[in-house]
């Protein structure tokens, strides 16, 4: 347990030579070298010690280092790491069978990142269009969302409405829709003989953990039944406890006909994706249609099967739960005092801060300098996601140094 003592005043000042000077520019790491992690900690280069309330974009569900998890990858990584797809492995049907039935399905098709999940779920629900639904050949069209982030490859920021993910990346993949968020009227008033699918995040998280209205979900999942179109939610962020529950559609009682799964589902260990459905919808996969190298590899099965097993229990969702009220409330009450907003579910939060106190950039720097990470989202909104694993004590923590920040910045 880490005791409030042992926590010290940081600086944000690098400590070690540029740690990027052969890297491609394409982030803006808050300048703190992280070397190693336990639970919701992470300690820096000089052995500063940080709360790490952005768990990898909720990749890092479980905390760092979970044992349950290190054990499963370590007792793999002296058997089998990677045989492809050309031969059976004994880890992946075990994985494939207990990830089927969590969540209520009955065929998994297994992949390595979020984006290739979402990739795979387009050119399925496609196949599917034309082989099943009968949409003529060339024509499938799939509904996506304003303010949607679904990854990076070229096809996926081809239906992006941010123009920083998409600019200078064409020409762009036809045959997506763009729709409003949270409008189930637009939203059928989109589906025409083409529509094979249609793809969202239950809570979108890049676009600053925006909740949609409580009868959205109900409402899409009944407007693409009637319709005999797809409803693939995307829940590689908002999925695998992080809202409280197994899968972010949960909360609103809504079984998507595909879940997208990513990120946690490699315990922060590896990466671990994957599309969840039904046979009569994955099943119009053929032999060579699709693949992967590195898809379904033991190591990844192994690691994924843990993760499988620690969900099943319910407790992390449970534990999301409580600390999510605790994260919401201490949240809530910083409304008018620096912060305009707080959005979210479980232990997710997005929380606004006014832009004349400072930019959402500025704030995670002076959080860093607190021992907190946190990382900004548009303009001038922070996201809150610590493991699920982190204490009540240190959540509290958190808040207050927040708070705290924004009594300063306000005197500033
Ligand atoms: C980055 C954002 C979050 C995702 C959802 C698919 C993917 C992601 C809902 C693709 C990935 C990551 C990507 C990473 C930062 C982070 C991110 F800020 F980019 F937008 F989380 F919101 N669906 N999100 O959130 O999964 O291919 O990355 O495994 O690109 O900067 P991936």
């Amino acid at each position: 347990m880490t005791s409030l003592n042992q926590r010290r005043p940081l600086k944000g000042q690098l400590q070690t030579a540029d740690p990027d000077v052969h890297l491609a520019h394409n982030y803006h790491p808050l300048p703190v070298v992280v070397a190693s992690g336990e639970g919701a900690w992470v300690t820096d280069v000089t052995g500063r010690r940080y709360l790490d309330c952005l768990a990898a974009y909720s990749a890092v569900n479980f905390g760092h280092g979970h044992p349950a998890l290190i054990a499963a990858a370590k007792e793999q990584l002296d058997r089998i790491t990677l045989t492809s797809r050309a031969f059976h492995n004994d880890r992946l049907e075990p994985f494939a069978e207990a990830l089927a039935q969590l969540a209520g399905k009955d065929m998994v098709l297994p992949m390595n990142t979020g984006a290739e999940a979402v990739e795979s779920a387009v050119k399925v629900a496609r196949a599917w269009g034309y082989r099943v639904k009968g949409v003529p050949q060339g024509q499938a069209t799939i509904i996506v969302m304003d303010g949607n982030f679904h990854g990076r490859t070229t096809t996926i920021v081809s239906f992006s409405t941010d123009e920083q993910a998409r600019a200078d990346f064409g020409p762009f993949t036809p045959g997506f829709v763009v729709v409003p968020y949270g409008d189930a009227e637009a939203l059928e008033a989109a589906i025409d003989k083409t529509t094979v699918a249609v793809l969202l995040e239950p809570i979108q998280g890049e676009a600053g953990i925006l909740v949609p209205p409580a009868d959205y979900l109900p409402a899409v999942r009944e407007i693409t039944r009637r319709r005999n179109v797809l409803m693939i939610a995307d829940e590689i962020q908002s999925g695998l406890g992080r809202t409280g529950t197994t899968f972010a559609c949960d909360r609103s009682g809504v079984v998507p006909d595909l879940y997208l799964l990513g990120k946690a589902l490699g315990g922060g260990i590896v990466p671990v994706s994957a599309v969840v459905g039904n046979s009569d919808i994955l099943g119009v996969l053929q032999p060579g249609e699709h693949g992967s190298t590195f898809g379904g590899n033991p190591l990844a099965a192994a690691v994924g099967h843990a993760v499988v097993e620690l969900l099943a229990t319910g407790e992390m969702q449970q534990r999301a739960n409580e600390l999510g009220e605790r994260l919401h409330s201490g949240l809530n009450a910083l409304i008018g005092h620096g912060v305009t907003a707080v959005r979210g579910a479980g232990l997710w939060a997005g929380v606004d801060i006014d832009p004349a106190l400072a930019t959402g950039r500025e704030v995670c720097e002076l959080l860093m300098d607190r021992g907190i990470l946190v990382k900004d989202t548009h303009g001038s909104t922070i996201r809150f996601a610590p493991p699920i694993v982190v204490s009540e004590e240190d959540i509290d923590w958190a808040v207050a140094q927040l708070k705290e920040e924004l009594e300063l910045l306000a005197t500033r």
